[in-house]
């Protein structure tokens, strides 16, 4: 039953036209078939909650941009994925995300 969110990447901007800085972290969800990735995901990235989600053939991606509160402009970007079941981040990643 165990759900696991592992960063693959993460990489920091900074924009000419700004004194802020972005950064865009991916991660990827994984778990056994029927744990709640998609919920998650879809919690996270659409505030919503699936009452009777399907099962997720092959992949499913989201994104959510989240700015911090503060002076500078500081963009982060969080990009997800999550795979039908248990499977090794390289999987995805062997996909070209
Ligand atoms: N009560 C409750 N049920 C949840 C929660 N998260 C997911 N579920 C239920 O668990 C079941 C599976 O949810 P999914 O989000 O489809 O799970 P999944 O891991 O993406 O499933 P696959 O893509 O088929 O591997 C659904 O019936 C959801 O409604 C939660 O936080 N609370
Ligand atoms: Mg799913």
């Amino acid at each position: 039953m165990r759900l696991q969110v592992v960063l693959l990447h993460f990489q920091s901007f900074s924009t000419p036209d700004e004194d802020g800085q972005h950064y865009v972290l991916k991660f990827i969800i994984t778990s056994d078939a029927a744990v709640g990735k998609s919920s998650l995901l879809v919690r996270l990235t659409d505030r919503r909650f699936l009452a009777t989600p399907d099962p997720t053939l092959g992949v499913e991606f989201g994104s959510k941009l989240i700015t911090l509160p503060g002076p500078e402009s500081t963009v982060v970007k969080l990009q997800l994925a999550q795979r039908a079941c248990a499977a090794s981040p390289g999987a995805i990643i062997g996909g070209g995300w």
